[in-house]
């Protein structure tokens, strides 16, 4: 027998044997928030239930607070197939297209209950949107409402003018520019090395990021201005997924669906206990004075009215559908 005819023979074995060998698909997540994070622990608990719903078959390893990729670099990794699935920040990528900044928009949407009417209305475009890229979304759970952190007491926005001020977004950082702060764009993973070097000295976030960046010891005050919930999401490669096997697939949408409204639930139920902690921790909670809290309307006015003119005829859509 020539060589060539034994390789032939040889790759063929492997290829019968692989149903057995290749029995268990692994798949890396990375996502960008801390291990102890409600999202980070609920995707850990969403990865447990896939791997006993496929009785192992499926194993997803979380890779958290920006080990693997950093925050912003998670869906090019999965588009590039580089990572199989991870989370992100839809708000990050509203300059590739305003649509990812709907959840962002400043007075939008600022409870729980508006934020799952907006979130079901800004669907079905972030599906289309990230279809296209090869990205399937398996859910999505926002951040509690959105306050302002700052090293010193802010009464208005004259208060914030020529500030270091932390972004997580293009529109976080708008929100700088059109108080005269100086945004600088800082992933929540490093937001407590930035406070400590000086790096920033105020930024808008949720108590929830607050509390994981412990960032009473250089921060004190907190003014609960509920500006609007972003969500993160957690999308897969469309290749990926179709390449598992039926039961897989279906376990995995469970798991996502159980994740979801889980997610949604301890998001609303924490909002409470991380503003209680800031608190406990030395902070000054309140709400924003009359003065402030006008003039970051106005902050909010003016930035829809500049996301209605990029997001078009698709965001209005959105809009109309939110508000009905
Ligand atoms: N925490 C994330 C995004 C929104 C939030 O509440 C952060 O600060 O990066």
């Amino acid at each position: 027998m020539n060589t060539r005819l034994c390789t032939l023979i040889a790759a063929a074995a492997i290829g019968f044997a692989s149903p057995t060998v290749s029995a268990q698909t692994v798949w890396d997540m990375p996502t960008g928030y801390a291990a102890a994070n409600f999202h980070t622990e609920n995707i850990t608990q969403f990865a447990a239930d896939v791997d006993k719903a496929t009785a192992g078959k499926l194993k997803i390893t979380v890779h958290p607070g920006g080990s693997l990729y950093k925050a912003n670099e998670i869906k090019r990794a999965v588009q590039g197939g580089q990572a199989q699935i991870g989370e992100i920040i839809f708000g990050g990528y509203a300059n590739e297209n305003p649509l990812f900044g709907t959840d962002n928009v400043p007075f939008l949407a600022t409870s729980y209950a508006e934020a799952k009417k907006l979130a079901a209305s800004q669907k079905p475009a972030m599906e289309t949107l990230l279809a296209k890229q090869g990205l399937k979304i398996l859910f999505s759970v926002p951040w509690p409402p959105q306050g302002i952190f700052a090293a010193k007491p802010i009464n208005s926005a004259a208060d914030l003018k020529g500030v270091k001020w932390r972004a997580y977004s293009p529109q976080t950082s708008r929100i700088a520019e059109l108080v005269g702060a100086q945004p600088v764009t800082i992933q929540a993973a490093e937001l407590s090395q930035a406070l400590a070097t000086g790096a920033v000295a105020a930024f808008m976030t949720s108590g929830a990021t607050g509390y994981d960046s412990k960032v009473w010891e250089q921060v004190k005050y907190f003014y609960d201005t509920q500006a609007w919930l972003p969500k993160n999401a957690v999308l897969v490669s469309q290749k990926a997924f179709d390449a598992l096997d039926k039961p897989s697939q279906d376990a995995l949408l469970k798991a996502a669906g159980e994740a979801e409204a889980r997610g949604w639930k301890v998001s609303e139920e924490k909002t409470k206990f991380y503003l209680e902690q800031l608190t406990k921790n030395g902070m000054n909670v309140a709400a924003p004075s009359a003065t402030l809290k006008a003039e970051l309307k106005k902050v909010g006015d003016t930035m829809i009215g500049e996301w209605q003119k990029t997001a078009g005829a698709e965001g209005q859509a959105i809009l109309d559908a939110y508000r009905k």
